[in-house]
Formats: structure tokens, C-alpha cells, sequence
């Protein structure tokens, strides 16, 4: 294996090669702490699939709160091409209150860059208010906007105190840091200093009430974890961020527990709850069914009710009896493939338990924009420097909130949970990978056609921009980042929805039909003829 990856890097020139190989790694179980590189500056021209900070901040953490209009300051593409593509649903009692499906953009012209843009976003926020009447708003800045100077802030200020609303402005430009991840950090700030907290309950609603944050509804994915959380007895009071909303967001800090599903999106804001509000949080991970039944009984034991416990069984019961059989069939395709399980962030460690249900090997798996804590585990935080680029998105200094800091369990009880369930804790992607299977970080398009070449796993799992390279190898895949057309995938029932999808691109017979273009006819044809002067 280390000489299959040797050869792999020999064709970068040497500062490539070394700069590469640290973002690779085999795992050896013999070794107590396998470290990655992660969270740095991709190669110029590598051909990597990241985001940019505008595309975390606005796409992914603000886009789906849904009673809000999210305004992208900036030309046109930005808002465009990122407009409704994550497929992160939404539904609303009220129709005139749910606006995704709308692209709000100052639509910046030659003219803005030269003379600056803010009478224009002042004037769109107007208009936003005149004509949707929504309960809150966001600006979001493109690059543009910060290298010509505009004070989004100062806007979003004035524009507060006219219209009494929930107006705040992200700083969140694409150049801000080296991935996306950077726009997860801007939002949460901001999501943290502006709305939590803003509303006026002083109780939970429930005996068992719960925010998910990390869950964004992509496909579904949150309606069909809540539909079991609801058959339980909790009480969701908000969703961060997907099918969330400002009105729910503002009165989150009554929850009695997080959970934690994408950690790597929102853990800012787990911590920042804690430390406010004293509200732990739990790691869970409702993707396949053996984690969503593990995450369901560390919930019923953090409440630590007899009864909760006993339904949480009952349910767990029930849903296993209605998906057990229509999983069998499915798992007879699936058994004794392999997968490569490449996502941004959470989702290349999530989705390997659901495939080796299915009976599928990960024999590679990364993150386009992880950090080190995410494939080593969360103790490693204390040990990662900081560089200028993570240096450029500072950590809010919170301190306990002086009326509504609450202990939800004693320090006792919270140290003896945490020698059980991963309270304020994840154990990252490495740990669970099984020996000799390959972790990459930030892969890039060279890399996935040589691994793919010598590993030649059955199913690649990736999203829209890297989806087509194994299609043209011959290689199914399975797109992990908005489902394509399908979903949910979460849960019991999402567990068959994939399976069946999975499933599906195995048994197609599509790839007999397909010849790759090289094997047909030259990619360069043409001819060579005497140039005379
Ligand atoms: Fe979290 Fe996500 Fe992911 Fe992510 Fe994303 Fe996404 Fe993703 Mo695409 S929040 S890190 S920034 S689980 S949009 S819903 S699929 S890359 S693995
Ligand atoms: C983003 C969003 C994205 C892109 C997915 C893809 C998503 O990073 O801006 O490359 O297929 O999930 O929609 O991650």
C-alpha cells in the first residue's frame, strides 16, 4: 500500500509530493495516534472539490432557515449557482413564511465594484421587507464585497433600527479561509451573538426537549429523524438549520440536551450553548441503523427515565420490525463490494457504518475540508496550531448567561455519562477505519483516478463536481452530498431508501452499455502539416 501511494505522488514535483503526502494516511491500528494533515491551503490548480467560506457560511448554515430572506451581496453567480442546488427542504404552516425558494442577490455590476455597493444592498433590504415581509434577515458577503471594502455591518446596523428587524450582516467573503469550513465558523458566530437567545422563554415546552444541530434536511433527512425522536416523546424546538427557522432559533437556549450530527458544521455552537446556557451535548449519528439505534439509547440514557428508556426500545422495536425485511434483498446485491466514501465533512465518516450494513467494505474514505479533529478525534483539539488562515475566524468569548445559565445535570452525573455515551465528545473517522484501508484529505482529481485505478472499488461516493470521473471509469456512484433526486437517507426508513439506491446502481445494467470515450476513438485527432512562413 505505501508503495502503491509512493508511485501515486512520484508524479507531482517534489514540494507537491510533500506537501501531499501528509494529507495521506493507512491505517494502522497498531499505532495509538495516526495524525492527517487537514484544514490547509489546497494546491493551486490541483483540482480539488472545496467550497469557498461564502459557500459554508450562506449555503450551508444560513440558507435553510427558512422564515428568513438571505441576501447575497455580490454578483450574480454567487447567488445563483448556489441557489436551491443542497436540496435542504423546507415546509411552514404558514406559506408566506417559508423563502427558499427564492435567490435574493444585489446582483453587483462593474459599476458597484468602482463606487461601492452599499446604497444598493440598503436599498434591497428595503424591498425585501416592503415586499416578503419576513421575520428576519441575513446578508451574506461574496468576495467583491470585502476587497472594495463595503460595510455590510454598518449597513445591516442602519437598516436594524429602521425597520425594528433582525437584520445582521456575514463577513463571510470566499476568500475568507481555505474551505468552507470557514463560512461554518462566520455563521455560527453570528447565529450565536444575533438569535440564540433572543427569545423570551424562560422553560423548555416539554419534559424531554431537544435542539439537533448539524442537521440540515437535505432530502428529508431531519423530517424522518424527527418523525422517531416525536414517536419517543421529545420535543424538537429547533433544527440547526435545516427546515429551522428564526422563530424557533431565537428561543433555542431552552433545550435540555444538543445533539450533535454534523460536528464538524456546527460544533462552535454546541460548545458556545454549553458554556452560555449549560446545555450539554451528544454526539449522535442518525446515518444507518445500528448508530441511529445507539444514538436513540445514549438519548434516553442522558435523561435516564425508566420509561423513556423502556419506549425508546418499543419504538426501536417497531421500526426495526417494518425495515428488517425490506432490507434483505437489497443486502444480497450489496454484499462483498467495496466503497470509496469521499464528502466534505461528517458524512465520509457517517456513511460507512450504513454501507458495511449492506455488507460494503470503506476501503477509502475523506473529507474535502475537515480538521484534524474530525479524523482524530476531539482530544486532539488541544493539540492543533493554529495558522493565519484559522486564526482569521476568531472563537466568541462566551461567558454563562447570568439569568438563564442552568446545570441541566450535576457535575457528578455528567462525568460518570461521559465515561458511557460521547457527551461533548466524537472519536473521529480514523479509529473506526478498518487496517490498511486509506484515509485522503482534500482529495483531488488526479488522486481519485489513480486510486480508483488500483483499489477499483465497485461504488464511489462523492458529489456533483467528482461524480462524473468514476461515471466515466465504469464505476457507479452514489451522490452524498444532496441525494441527486432521492432521500431522505437518515433513520430507520432513510437506511432502505439508500440501500435501494445503492442497490440500484449495482444492478443497472447501464454500465454494459457504456464504453469509455478513449476506448473508442482517439481524444486527439487531427493532422500535422508543414508550416511555410
Ligand atoms: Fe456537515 Fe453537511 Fe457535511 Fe457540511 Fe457540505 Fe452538506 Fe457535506 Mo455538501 S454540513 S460537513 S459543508 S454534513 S453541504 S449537509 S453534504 S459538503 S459532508
Ligand atoms: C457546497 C455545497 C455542497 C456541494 C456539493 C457537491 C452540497 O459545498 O457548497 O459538490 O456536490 O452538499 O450541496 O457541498
Amino acid at each position: 500500500n505505501e508503495k502503491m501511494i509512493e508511485e501515486i505522488l512520484n508524479k507531482y514535483p517534489a514540494k507537491v509530493k510533500r506537501n501531499r503526502k501528509k494529507h495521506i494516511v493507512i491505517r494502522d491500528s497498531a499505532r495509538e495516534n495516526q495524525e492527517i494533515e487537514a484544514n490547509t491551503r489546497t494546491i493551486p490548480g490541483i483540482v480539488t472539490n472545496r467550497g469557498c467560506a461564502f459557500a459554508g457560511c450562506k449555503g450551508v448554515v444560513l440558507g435553510p432557515l427558512k422564515d428568513m430572506v438571505h441576501i447575497v451581496h455580490g454578483p450574480i453567480g454567487c447567488a445563483y449557482y448556489s441557489w436551491l442546488t443542497r436540496r435542504n427542504k423546507a415546509k411552514t404552516d404558514d406559506p408566506k413564511k417559508n423563502f427558499l425558494a427564492y435567490c435574493v442577490s444585489t446582483d453587483m455590476q462593474e459599476s458597484d465594484i468602482v463606487f461601492g455597493g452599499e446604497k444598493k444592498l440598503a436599498r434591497m433590504i428595503d424591498e425585501v421587507v416592503e415586499i416578503f415581509k419576513p421575520n428576519a434577515i441575513t446578508i451574506s458577503a461574496t468576495c467583491p464585497v470585502g476587497l472594495i471594502g463595503d460595510d455590510i455591518q454598518a449597513v445591516a446596523k442602519a437598516a436594524r433600527a429602521k425597520h425594528g428587524l433582525n437584520i445582521t450582516a456575514y463577513s463571510c467573503e470566499g476568500y475568507k479561509g481555505v474551505s468552507q469550513s470557514a463560512g461554518h465558523h462566520i455563521a455560527n458566530n453570528g447565529l450565536m451573538e444575533n438569535i440564540v437567545g433572543e427569545g423570551d422563554w424562560e422553560e423548555p415546552p416539554s419534559k424531554y426537549t431537544i435542539n439537533i444541530l448539524g442537521e440540515y434536511n437535505i432530502g428529508g433527512d431531519s423530517w424522518e429523524v424527527e418523525r422517531v425522536l416525536n414517536e419517543i416523546g421529545y420535543e424538537v424546538q429547533v433544527v440547526m438549520t435545516g427546515n429551522g427557522s428564526y422563530e424557533k432559533l431565537k428561543n433555542a437556549h431552552v433545550a435540555q440536551l444538543n445533539l450533535v450530527q454534523c460536528h464538524r458544521s456546527i460544533n462552535y455552537i454546541a460548545d458556545m450553548l454549553e458554556k452560555k446556557y449549560g446545555t450539554p451535548w451528544l454526539k449522535v449519528n442518525f446515518i444507518g441503523i445500528r448508530a441511529t439505534i445507539e444514538s436513540l439509547r445514549n438519548m434516553a440514557l442522558y435523561f435516564g427515565d425508566e420509561a423513556l428508556i423502556k419506549r425508546t426500545e418499543e419504538v426501536i422495536e417497531k421500526e426495526l420490525a417494518e425495515i428488517e425485511p425490506q432490507l434483505e434483498p437489497y443486502k444480497k446485491i450489496c454484499s462483498g463490494k467495496t466503497a470509496f466514501c469521499f464528502v466534505g465533512g461528517s458524512r465520509g465518516h457517517h456513511y460507512q457504518g450504513l454501507y458495511e450494513e449492506l455488507g460494503i467494505t470503506t476501503v477509502l474514505a475523506g473529507y474535502e475540508f475537515a480538521h484534524r479533529d474530525d479524523y482524530e478525534g476531539r482530544d486532539v483539539l488541544p493539540h492543533i496550531k493554529s495558522d493565519a488562515d484559522s486564526k482569521n475566524i476568531p472563537d466568541l468569548h462566551v461567558t454563562p448567561d447570568e439569568r438563564r445559565y442552568r446545570l441541566k445535570i450535576p457535575v457528578e452525573r455528567m462525568e460518570e455519562l461521559q465515561k458511557k455515551i460521547p457527551l461533548s465528545n466524537y472519536k473521529g473517522m480514523i479509529k473506526d477505519m478498518m487496517d490498511g484501508s486509506i484515509v485522503v484529505d482534500d482529495l483531488n482529481h488526479y488522486e481519485t483516478e489513480e486510486f480508483i485505478r488500483i483499489l477499483k472499488p465497485d461504488i464511489f461516493s462523492s458529489g456533483i463536481k467528482d461524480k462524473y470521473i468514476p461515471q466515466k471509469m465504469g464505476i457507479p456512484t452514489k451522490q452524498l452530498h444532496n441525494y441527486d433526486y432521492s432521500g431522505p437517507y437518515a433513520g430507520f426508513r432513510g437506511a432502505i431508501n439508500f440501500a435501494r439506491d445503492v442497490a440500484m446502481g449495482f444492478a443497472t445494467p447501464t454500465w454494459n452499455f457504456i464504453v469509455p470515450p478513449w476506448k473508442d476513438k482517439p481524444l486527439l485527432e487531427g493532422s500535422i502539416e508543414q508550416c511555410s512562413d
